[in-house]
Formats: C-alpha cells, sequence, structure tokens
C-alpha cells in the first residue's frame, strides 16, 4: 500500500551532519532526515507518514543503542545477582511514543516532525504493534520489563521472535474472522538482530551411557537459535534493558543443494522449512490447551537458547577470576518462569549442569531449586499443561529421564519424611501414570523444583494455598507467596492519557507520581473541589471525543459523547461472562423499546462497548461474539431507543486499541465467575484513568475495591467460596432462575437479533451439569445482582458532582497497582537482586 496524505515530497534532503543525540529540533530533524536518506528502506525522494515513521524510529533508537550499550557494559563491570524473566509471550504494542516519552523529548521530537511536515500523532499511528502474546499474561511480561529498566535493575526478558504475532480479527456477518498479523511485514526498527549470538537446539535423538556411567544426548536434528535484542528504556534513566527474542534458524549445510539442482526444490529446502516452523506463529490460545508437538517445541527452543546464554555470560563474568564454583551460580542468576510454558528450564539446567558441566545430582538440583521461581497465572483446568510422556520421550528423551529422577526423589523424600501424606501422592507426583493417557503435569514439576511459587492476587494466591498446591503447603510453608500483578503508569496513564496526566501533575505539584504511584492518594483531599471536577471532566470529554471517533473510524457507528461509556474489553471467554453483559444490555433494550418517549428520557443514555479475540476453534467464545455484533446491528438502527442505547464492537482489540479505549472509558466491566479470574490487569488501567469499576470479588477486583473504597465500586454476584455451594444446587434442581434473565433469553430466541441459532449458545446456561452446560459459570445465579448493580450506576450517573468525586477517587487508590510496586516485591522477596543504575 502507498500513503500519500502528508506526504512532503523532497522534504528527505541530504544533511550536512547526522546529529544522533542532538536536543535541539532542528537538529533532530535534520537527523531524521539523514535516516531517511542514509538508512534507505523506501525509493528515494518520498517522505509520507510511513518513511517518516520509520526514519523517525531509527534515529529514536540510535539514542538508545548509546544507553543499552552503556547499560550491559555497566552490568558486566559490577557484576550483580540478575534475573532472568523467561516467558513465551510479550504483548509490546507501539514502542515510538514509549520510547520517546521515557527518554523524555517529546516536545523536540514533536516539534522535528512539524519542521518536517508531519504531526507526531500520524507518525506514531503507523507503527504495527508487536502482539507476541494473547492477552493479560503477555502484557504483564511487557509492563514487569518497563518497571524493571526504569527501577535500575539487572534484569532481562527472553522471548520467541514469531514471525506473525496475534491473529487480527475482523468482523464480518458470520461473526469472527481470523487473519495472519505480518507485523514484520516492512521491518521492525526496534529489533537488533546479533549475528554472534547463536547456539545450537537439539529436538529427538537419543541417550548415550559411557562406560562410566555418564550420560548424554546425542544425535537427532540440531537448529539454531539465533538473537534478536529489542531495546527496553527505562524512565528518566539511562538504564535501557534487553528483551531477547530467539528466532530459528537452519544452517547452510542444512540446505540440500545436489538435491536442489536436481529440480527436487520442495525436499532440497525441507529441513529450512521446519526450523522456520518454530518461530512461525504464536499459538493464539488463553486459557485454552494447546497440546501440540510444535507448541512443545517452541517451549524447549526458548528454554534451552536462554539457559545457555544465561550460563555464558555467567562464565563470561567468571573469566580471569582465579577460582569460582558452580554453588555461586543461584547468587548470580534468578529465572522467573512465566507461567509453566517454560517449565523444561529446569530439566534443562539440570541436564547442562550434569552431562556438560559434569556436577552430580545433588549438587545440580541445589543450583537448580535455588535459580527458579515460578509463577501460576490460572487455576483453571483446561490451562494446566499436561504433556504426554510418549511426545516428550520422542522429542527430549534426556529431559523425559531427569523429570522421572526428579519424581522418583520427590516420592522418595515423601515417604520417607512424610508418611501421613502417601495417600496425596498420586495427586503429588509428576508424572499421572494413567494408562489411558500417561502424561507430565507441568505445574508439579514446577512447585517441586522451585523455591519459591507465587500467584498473581491475594484472592489466587489463597485459592493456590487452599486448593491447587494444598498438599505441598505443609512440606513447604514458605515456599507460596503473593505478588499481586501491576501495570506501568508510564504507557497507561502518562503516555495514553497526557491530558489527564497534566491535570495530575498540577494539582500534586509534582510529576513524581509517574515513578511513585502511591503519590496518588494525595488527589483524595480535592476529590470534592469543583475547580478540579470541572478540568477532570473536560479531560474525560477530550478522550469520550477521540474515542467516538475512532468507534466511528472502524464501525461506522456512531457513538455520542454524552452518554454514559460503558466498556468490557477482554479476550472472549465464558468464564469473563461477556455473555452476562450482552444479556443485561438485551434486557435493558427490550424495556426501553416498552417504555414511552418521556419515560425514556429519564433514562441514563449509554453506549456499550465490548472488545476481544476468541480463540479460532472456541465455539461459544465465537457464538458471543456474533450475538455482540447482531444485538449492535438491531438496537443501533432502532430509531426508537438508539439516543438512549448503543452497543458496539470494537474489532481488533490490542495494545494500541486499548490505549484508545481506556481512557475514554467511564464505566468498565470485570464481572467473571468468583475465584476463576487469577487477577485481571485491565481493571487497573481503567480504575488508573478514573473510570469506574462494575464487577465481582474476584481476582484483583478485591483489592482495588479495598484501596479505592467499597462505595467507589459497583459490586455484584456471588463470592469465590459460594461457588461450590451453588453449582451443587444448580446440579440437584434447586436454581429458581430470576425472570428477567428468562426475559432476555426468551427475547433472543424469539428472533429479534436475527435468524442465527442462539440455541446453541444457550443451552450453555441450562441444563443441570457438564463444564460449559448447566451454566457452570453462574451467569444465571449472578444475573438479578448484576442488574440491581447496573441500576445503582444508571442512578450514580445521573448525579454528575458523585460520579466525578467517584472517578478521582479511582485514580486516587490505584497507586498500589503500579508494576513498579509488583517488581520491587519480586526483587526483593523472590529474586533477592538490587538497582545498579548506570552512573
Ligand atoms: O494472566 C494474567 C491474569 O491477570 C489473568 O487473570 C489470567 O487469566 C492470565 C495459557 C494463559 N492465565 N493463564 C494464561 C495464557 C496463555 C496460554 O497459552 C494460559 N493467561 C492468564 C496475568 O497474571
Amino acid at each position: 500500500t502507498t500513503k500519500t496524505e502528508g506526504s512532503v515530497p523532497g522534504t528527505a534532503k541530504v544533511p550536512a551532519e547526522a546529529h544522533p543525540l542532538a536536543e535541539e529540533s532542528s537538529k533532530i530533524a535534520s537527523n531524521i532526515s539523514y535516516h531517511a536518506c542514509y538508512s534507505p528502506h523506501f525509493s528515494p525522494f518520498k517522505f509520507d507518514r510511513e518513511q517518516a515513521y520509520y526514519a523517525t524510529a531509527e534515529s529514536v533508537r540510535d539514542r538508545l543503542i548509546q544507553q543499552w550499550n552503556e547499560t550491559y557494559l555497566h552490568f558486566h563491570k559490577v557484576d550483580p545477582k540478575q534475573t532472568y524473566y523467561l516467558s513465551m509471550e510479550y504483548l509490546q504494542g507501539r514502542a515510538l511514543t514509549n520510547a520517546i516519552g521515557n527518554l523524555n523529548i517529546q516536545n523536540a521530537y514533536a516539534e522535528a516532525l512539524v519542521k518536517l511536515g508531519h504531526e507526531m500523532e500520524n507518525i506514531a499511528e503507523q507503527e504495527k504493534d508487536a502482539a507476541l502474546g494473547n492477552g493479560g499474561l503477555g502484557r504483564l511480561a511487557s509492563c514487569f520489563l518497563d518497571s524493571m529498566a526504569t527501577l535500575n535493575l539487572p534484569a532481562w526478558g527472553y522471548g520467541l521472535r514469531y514471525r506473525y504475532g496475534l491473529f487480527k480479527q475482523r468482523i464480518t456477518k458470520e461473526g469472527q474472522e481470523e487473519t495472519a498479523e505480518d507485523w514484520l511485514e516492512k521491518f521492525s526498527p526496534w529489533e537488533i538482530v546479533r549475528h554472534d549470538v547463536m547456539f545450537p537446539i537439539r529436538f529427538f535423538g537419543q541417550v548415550e551411557v559411557s562406560p562410566s556411567g555418564s550420560r548424554k544426548w546425542v544425535e537427532g536434528e540440531i537448529i539454531q537459535a539465533l538473537a534478536y535484542d529489542v531495546p527496553i528504556p527505562g524512565y528518566k534513566t539511562k538504564n535501557t534493558i534487553s528483551l531477547r527474542l530467539w528466532d530459528a534458524k537452519a544452517g547452510a549445510e542444512d540446505f540440500n543443494l545436489f538435491q536442489f539442482n536436481d529440480g527436487q526444490y520442495e525436499s532440497a529446502a525441507q529441513f529450512h522449512s521446519r526450523a522456520q516452523q518454530i518461530c512461525a506463529v504464536l499459538y493464539p490460545g488463553d486459557t485454552t490447551e494447546n497440546g501440540k508437538l510444535l507448541r512443545l517445541k517452541q517451549q524447549y527452543f526458548l528454554c534451552s537458547a536462554s539457559l545457555q546464554d544465561i550460563i555464558f555470560r555467567f562464565k563470561e563474568r567468571r573469566e580471569g577470576k582465579r577460582a569460582w564454583k558452580w554453588s555461586e551460580f543461584p547468587n548470580k542468576v534468578a529465572v522467573q518462569l512465566n507461567d509453566t510454558h517454560p517449565t523444561l528450564a529446569i530439566p534443562e539446567l539440570m541436564r547442562i549442569l550434569m552431562d556438560n558441566e559434569g556436577l552430580g545430582w545433588n549438587e545440580a538440583w541445589d543450583i537448580t531449586k535455588r535459580t527458579i521461581a515460578y509463577t501460576n497465572h490460572t487455576v483453571l483446568p483446561e490451562a494446566l499443561e499436561k504433556w504426554s510422556q510418549s511426545v516428550m520421550q520422542k522429542l527430549l528423551p534426556r529431559h523425559m529421564e531427569i523429570i522421572e529422577e526428579i519424581d522418583k526423589r520427590f516420592m522418595a523424600m515423601i515417604r520417607s519424611t512424610r508418611m501421613d501424606l502417601e495417600s496425596k501422592l498420586p495427586n503429588m507426583c509428576i508424572l499421572d501414570n494413567n494408562p489411558q493417557k500417561p502424561v507430565v503435569r507441568m505445574a508439579n514439576l514446577c512447585v517441586v523444583s522451585s523455591h519459591t511459587v507465587n500467584g498473581v492476587a491475594q484472592l489466587h494466591s489463597d485459592i493456590l494455598k487452599a486448593e491447587l498446591f494444598a498438599d505441598y503447603v505443609s512440606i513447604w510453608p514458605t515456599k507460596f507467596q503473593n505478588k499481586t500483578n501491576g501495570i506501568t503508569p508510564r504507557r497507561w496513564l502518562r503516555f495514553c492519557s497526557p491530558e489527564l496526566s497534566s491535570i495530575i501533575t498540577k494539582w500534586l505539584k509534582t510529576d513524581r507520581w509517574i515513578t511513585d504511584l502511591d503519590l496518588l492518594s494525595n488527589l483524595r483531599q480535592f476529590a470534592d473541589n469543583e475547580e478540579l471536577h470541572a478540568e477532570w471532566a473536560s479531560a474525560k470529554m477530550a478522550n469520550k471525543r477521540l474515542l467516538a471517533q475512532y468507534v466511528l473510524q472502524v464501525t461506522g457507528v456512531s457513538i455520542d459523547p454524552n452518554s454514559l461509556f460503558d466498556i468490557q474489553v477482554k479476550r472472549i471467554h465464558e468464564y469473563k461472562r461477556q455473555l452476562l453483559n450482552i444479556l443485561g444490555a438485551v434486557y435493558r433494550y427490550k424495556k426501553l423499546k416498552e417504555m414511552n418517549a418521556e419515560e425514556r428520557k429519564k433514562t441514563t443514555a449509554r453506549t456499550i462497548m465490548f472488545g476481544g479475540k476468541a480463540f479460532a476453534t472456541y465455539t461459544n467464545a465465537k457464538r458471543i461474539v456474533k450475538l455482540v455484533n447482531d444485538v449492535g446491528a438491531v438496537v443501533n438502527n432502532d430509531p426508537d431507543v438508539n439516543k438512549y442505547l448503543k452497543v458496539v464492537f470494537v474489532p481488533n482489540y490490542n495494545v494500541s486499541v486499548a490505549e484508545m479505549l481506556i481512557p475514554g472509558s467511564e464505566l468498565s466491566q470485570h464481572i467473571s465467575t468468583a475465584g476463576m479470574e487469577a487477577s485481571g490487569t485491565s481493571n487497573m488501567k481503567f480504575s488508573l484513568n478514573g473510570c469506574i469499576i462494575i464487577g465481582t470479588l474476584d481476582g484483583a477486583n478485591v483489592e482495588i475495591r479495598e484501596e479505592i473504597g467499597e462505595e467507589n465500586f459497583f459490586l455484584f454476584g456471588a463470592k469465590a467460596n459460594e461457588v461450590p455451594r451453588l453449582r451443587k444446587e444448580r446440579e440437584n434442581g434447586l436454581f429458581k432462575p430470576d425472570p428477567r434473565f428468562e426475559e432476555a433469553k426468551q427475547f433472543i430466541r424469539s428472533g429479534a437479533f436475527g435468524s442465527y441459532d442462539y440455541n446453541l449458545l444457550l443451552e450453555s446456561l441450562e441444563g443441570n451439569s457438564g463444564y460449559g452446560r448447566g451454566d457452570y459459570f453462574l451467569v444465571g445465579q449472578d444475573f438479578p445482582s448484576y442488574m440491581d448493580a447496573q441500576a445503582r450506576v444508571d442512578e450514580a450517573y445521573k448525579n454528575r458532582k458523585r460520579w466525578l468525586k467517584m472517578s478521582i477517587l479511582s485514580t486516587a487508590g490505584s497507586g498500589k497497582f503500579s508494576s513498579d510496586r509488583t517488581i520491587m516485591q519480586y526483587a526483593k522477596e523472590i529474586w533477592n537482586i538490587e538497582a545498579c543504575p548506570v552512573p
């Protein structure tokens, strides 16, 4: 595609000097022009928005490279203990605004672009999101990197460089349609390939035993892992850390030139394309099981490459030191596993220490346990990873041996020291030898092999101790911790809502809240101040107008910025209960239809927005997407009511769309069945932006409500500890549905929203039992209290002063949810690392 808007032909003149670190806008402009000329990626004599974006990004990258190298050298010199965050997912979003903001050179760059005939916002929009993640877990990893850099911590991220990130979502008459997201279509200016950093990764093969009894993994196939580094700048600090993404590469020797010359093109390149498959796509599941061989290969690829790199660096930093011991390793290296996806780091570290470095089992085991820590992000049974023993045996024979040995020693330990737990062993051990389907339970392997296991919100961590990992708690009472999630206040307030940020800075008389978010609590004293109310309301309105423009542009639906903006955005999942929301909207529509014009005028006008992707094979999730769109098509075109209600599905929800939606929202829905959402993190983003939550007592909602005050939170629904009893009652036919619930379902069935057979979806809410049937997620149970809470929202919104006060108090109470706080807790209570600022 060629873009011509904003094109200023001929502006990319050959500049006299490059000025890579200039502060002054004219020199920055000449540096941007320099890149357009001398790092050309396009035909010359064109400098439209796209060219301007790449040249600007490269000019910003130049500045980062210097700090980045200094940071690496400084860490190398000081040799502090360093954390390595292993994650299969990172949801980085766009980098340009974030980098310019963290470098604190927004104004100079904006002016420079104006000199070149462009505007910053238009240029920033050219960037494609790096969507190497599915949802909360991936975005958390990216927020953590931002905090690690900002706090000057010696820490790095490791991940995979997927060729195609999370799919792009389009909405058609049929519902959701997925297409590949080609984030590298042109190229990414933010990654630097390190041609000198490459490690061999073995698959398949067998274990060879030497006469002395030592074991070695041999043969099979080798694929190279090549490093691509992405700079992660901290906010107003020199420290710039790395996100190292591995790409898979076959060697030239693997290309069969003989076959190729013989015309057998496909088989000649067979191995090449097999290597390429490894990093081809991100598995698009979020809390869904993905038992695929390729996924296991990806996991091992990440773990092996990262550990080889970590060990290489450990040794490099010991070079020239007189005597060093392997037992120092855990004093220099902390490895954090982002869920069980990188569990293979455990047997891989054991293998390297024993088979390559010659350590004995006990020493290797001690080092491994002191190095590895594990974060659990879900209790949903379908998301707990279990790998087939035979698949694991074939792909990773040596690792399978090591896992068996870990399991054997664990069971022996229990039998010799804790006879009382023997009956629990079948649940606690690592290998599930059920003859139907023998599997390796990855979560159990993590618990047994790590020094610390943490949940991601207080309620979730309590549930881990009381249920999922209850049997282990008495053996290792101090192993289990809580680390409530957080979000970076830079991206999620300072940069996505500059208007509100300026107001906060003005009233707090400091911008230190950006790195010390607890300072927001000082806003409480102004919660009734009319002057602040006026400023706050006008910033909200400006953000709502921007959002309305965006919605019009992507959906064609025009929405009224004076209506209450009510948003639910997250992956589509039955436990997140988008169905509860849309059933509520359907009921509201039906009641509006029944009213006369005078009655309608007394209601609170609402715009209900949805956004989120459904896993491609998750049928009910896709039906929910279709239902929302079908309801929207009817409601939005109904002249009787569309002044009072609109229902909008915002397509292709991602980080950039979130940065537009969250600042413009006033009410947001976090309405999962209690006990099922481990934490949630968008709830924190909405609160921080002065948006009020309607929600259940689930995940981090519990703590948000505590911080913000119960009078500023619209609570409804069953509590986590009531859920098992309510499901039982339901199974025993004791549940009596509310007539409003029946009416809403009946209205859909009547064909009010088109001819699609929604019985298929609504049936999940009926019957008495079964996962995904028998209303397992308690939509019917919670419907009446949800509708009552929504009625309280309508009343509260009519009182402008009260609503503004609630909004200010939401922001004021969000200090705890900075990922800076979360990361400091990890650093002190799990990693035992300290800040290492570049002087
Ligand atoms: O991790 C987030 C939490 O805030 C959310 O509540 C939680 O649902 C989310 C398999 C997952 N848990 N598990 C996953 C992702 C990908 C996959 O393939 C599971 N995501 C979460 C951050 O703590």
